[in-house]
């Protein structure tokens, strides 16, 4: 299989993240669209399901803080592109899969109708299991600069964050959550289940994307430590933040509709220590972010600004 080539660095300046976001976003897209089975494989339908799910726009946040660490930490990127991209496809799994009537019932998703109001109910559920199927392929691919221990390492730290006891088990978490009487409740343990859903839903898999990137580029333990540190906290920042919007944007600015947390009685920051603690919180967490961040001294290190992107963002 033909390498995908990476494009010349735009810049080596942190400070140049818009370059450097659009560049890897656009190598993790031609990725996608390359692995991705094309619509003229059988059954066709379920191939343009995955791809309108897929390919219909998204930040791309888990593949790139996967390049960005493996970056970091000296690597090529080039041979561990697909297995980078394949973090995108679970994420669209579990986004097409909340969408579905029996969880979140959403019919809009990153600008457009959800995959379910496109293709049925049915579809839709095939669509997001084969999304994971074709994300395990991916990863367990082989390749040429890994070795199979690390890479089977690799394998097991994405496969461990999406488990019963990571994304699914924050998902589950979240759902029982749902019109907890917060009056009555004890705050301490509210604030304990919180953080538990906020850290395996949405945490863990931007933890193992950022694992994902250290291990195959090679890096050593101490690297992971502080890689799997900075991947816990921009983690828990990126679902504050994300509580916050839900708050404060429109479903245009979005792609998704929003005020949705409070409609469903969410248990979210916001909600429950108020607009300026959870922003507050959110600002710590960037900081062990950034100080994370810098203990990576590969000449090539974008994992700050991401951080700070990540806390910043609008959408
Ligand atoms: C497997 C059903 C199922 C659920 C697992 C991750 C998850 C739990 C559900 C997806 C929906 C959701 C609200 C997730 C929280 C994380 C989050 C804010 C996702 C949106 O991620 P972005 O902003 O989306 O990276 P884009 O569209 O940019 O990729």
């Amino acid at each position: 299989m033909t390498p995908i080539g990476v494009s010349p660095q735009t810049s080596n300046s942190p400070t140049d993240l818009t370059a450097y976001l659009s560049d890897r976003r656009t190598l993790v897209d031609l990725t996608l669209d390359t692995f991705l089975p094309s619509l003229a494989t059988p059954p066709g339908r379920i191939h343009e399901a995955m791809r309108y799910a897929v390919m219909g726009g998204g930040k791309r946040i888990r593949p790139i803080l996967a390049v960005a660490a493996a970056e970091a930490c000296g690597a090529d990127i080039r041979p561990l592109l697909r297995a980078f991209a394949a973090l995108e496809l679970i994420h669209t799994y579990s986004l097409v899969h909340d969408d579905l009537p029996s969880l979140d019932n959403d019919d809009l998703r990153r600008g457009r109708k959800t995959t379910h109001v496109v293709f049925g109910e049915a579809m839709a559920i095939l669509a997001g299991d084969a999304l994971l199927t074709e994300a395990l392929a991916w990863l367990a691919e082989s390749i040429p600069t890994v070795d199979a221990e690390t890479q089977l390492r690799a394998v097991r730290t994405v496969a461990c964050a999406i488990d019963s006891r990571g994304m699914i088990g924050g998902q589950v978490a979240d759902l029982e959550s749902e019109h907890l009487d917060l009056a009555s409740a004890d705050r301490t343990s509210t604030a304990t289940l919180l953080e538990f859903i906020h850290r395996n839903k949405t945490g863990k898999l931007l933890t193992a994307s950022v694992l994902l990137g250290g291990i195959l580029a090679g890096a050593s333990e101490t690297q992971l430590e502080n890689l799997g540190r900075y991947g816990a906290a921009v983690g828990l920042a990126f679902q504050i933040v994300d509580d916050l919007l839900d708050q404060e944007e429109t479903a245009e600015t979005l792609g998704k509709t929003a005020g949705k947390d409070l409609a469903q009685g969410k248990l979210t920051y916001p909600g429950l220590f108020g607009t300026d603690a959870a922003r507050t919180e959110a600002a710590g967490q960037l900081e062990i972010a950034l100080s994370s961040a810098d203990m990576i001294t590969g000449a090539l290190n974008y994992l700050g600004p991401i951080a700070r992107y990540i806390c910043e963002r609008r959408a």
